[in-house]
């Protein structure tokens, strides 16, 4: 078993891992900026090394820094929690040549996943549901529309290099084609240095559903059941929950038996996300994977009891899941996380400073991840997100009253939280309903406004 790991990230993820690591006695490091120099991730360590000026660049995001402080510490394995270099395969191959175990998937998958094309190839190969869309890159603009012919209006044309909503256009008519691809093509090759491009059958109203999955390195692969994530701004996940009101044991058990048989094949280890849309018949298509423990995995914890950063360390240091999961995951009650970012409610653009009071709820079936604290200050220079609320009940009525009493009972003063706009949709009768599909906190927001809670001056 590892001795010590370097934990490459911050905030609350970093503190997750750090939790993870002192339940397996195993040592942790904390690296940090010097703006995050009074953190807890660096308080609740063994360990810390500052490793450069506040800018990402220089510090989370400045590889020979990060590896520097790995070889000071003399640490047996890196954690990349999610964002940062959770993803970037170049990372894991230093790692790898510095002989430091980096705790994910091996590079060339991570390679392959990061390429949204390839990725949507080798899963219908195998035999995952995709979308009717383009063989290959599209070519040129004659090829991507004798691809939209073939598919049918309306379509998506989305950058291979992409995901999470980048330089993608919906297309709905063979005039407005042209203008759209070289607006794709020219985005995508400014913002990742690559204008490759792919097509597929544009669904409506979709859901975000997506599929938590762990392996081990001798190709033995478990699915954790799903999460929904549809309630999204901007594409950034607002409120994650599991299960799914669309999801049926029929279509869970066939959709996570594919996805384990395929991420087998390709020679997947550790945890892993597996994203689809839902469209309005319950048909699920793939559209990308994630090679990283996500944000929202405290969702599924909750409903398996399964604790997925402890297990991703125990598959990286070569434990089968046989050791590594209790049994068969039999998903248990209903779990809902609400993403507790600072910003301000109406602008939506990031609130930093001092946090002057930090109230978080407890009590049964109630979880909060955050690295925040009473008198602490949020930089300016990272994400906006301080805390996730999650909590647990025997189903959704359950777990939507006891997430409306929790946010009730998180004070964060200070700075502007989307605290309040939390309370709002858990209030919302459609949510209630479980209508929520991506379009509805458009919808939401229109019907809402931020009328209930004015900005104080
Ligand atoms: C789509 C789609 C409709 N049809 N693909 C946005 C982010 C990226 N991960 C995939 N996205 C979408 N892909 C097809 N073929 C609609 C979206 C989409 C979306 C997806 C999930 C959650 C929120 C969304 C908001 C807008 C668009």
């Amino acid at each position: 078993m590892f001795k010590k790991i370097l934990v490459a990230n911050r905030g609350e993820i970093a503190l997750r891992v750090i939790c993870a690591c002192k339940e397996l006695s195993i040592r942790s490091v904390a690296i940090y900026s010097e703006a995050d120099r009074n953190s807890l991730p660096v308080r609740f360590a063994d360990e810390a090394i500052c490793i450069g000026p506040p800018q990402l660049a220089q510090s989370y995001l400045n590889i020979p820094a990060v590896i520097s402080a790995a070889e000071i510490a003399n640490v047996d394995a890196i954690h990349p929690g999610y964002g940062l270099l959770s993803e970037n395969a170049n990372f894991a191959e230093v790692c790898e040549t510095c002989n430091i175990k980096f705790i994910g998937p091996p590079p060339e998958v991570t390679r392959l996943m990061g390429e949204k094309e390839k990725a949507r190839a080798a899963m219908r190969k195998a035999g995952v549901p995709i979308l009717p869309g383009s063989e290959g890159v599209l070519g040129s603009e004659g090829e991507a529309l004798e691809w939209a012919q073939t598919v049918g209006f309306p379509v998506i044309i989305k950058a291979s290099a992409g995901g999470g909503g980048r330089g993608m256009r919906i297309v709905r008519s063979k005039q407005e084609l042209p203008a759209l691809f070289h607006a794709a093509q020219s985005e995508a090759a400014a913002a990742f240095g690559n204008g490759d491009l792919y097509m597929e059958k544009y669904v409506e109203r979709p859901r975000h559903i997506e599929f938590q999955i762990l392996a081990d390195q001798s190709g033995t692969v478990a699915s954790l059941g799903e999460r929904e994530c549809s309630i999204q701004r901007r594409h950034q996940k607002l409120l994650e929950e599991s299960p799914s009101t669309q999801m049926t044991p029929e279509l869970r058990q066939q959709i996570g038996q594919v996805v384990c048989k395929t991420l087998s094949e390709i020679g997947y280890a550790n945890a892993g996300t597996v994203e689809f849309l839902m469209d309005e018949d319950r048909r699920l298509y793939f559209i990308e994977m994630n090679t990283r423990i996500q944000v929202e995995h405290p969702v599924t914890e909750m409903v398996t009891e399964v604790d997925l950063v402890k297990s991703q360390i125990l598959i990286a240091a070569g434990e089968t899941l046989e050791n590594v999961l209790p049994g068969p995951i039999l998903p248990r009650g209903h779990a809902i996380e609400c993403r507790i970012n600072a910003e301000h409610p109406e602008k939506f653009t990031p609130s930093a400073g001092k946090i002057t009071t930090f109230n978080p709820p407890g009590g049964t079936g109630v979880r909060v991840d955050t690295a925040a604290y009473a008198e602490g200050t949020i930089p300016p220079y990272y994400d906006s997100l301080i805390a996730k609320l999650v909590v647990r009940g025997k189903d959704r009525a359950e777990a939507i009253s006891r997430m409306t009493r929790a946010l009730e009972m998180f004070i964060v003063e200070g700075v502007y939280t989307t605290i309040p706009l939390h309370r709002r949709i858990l209030a919302d009768p459609e949510f209630r309903a479980g209508r929520t599909d991506t379009t509805f906190i458009e919808r939401f927001l229109a019907r809402s406004g931020n009328d209930k809670e004015k900005v104080p001056a």
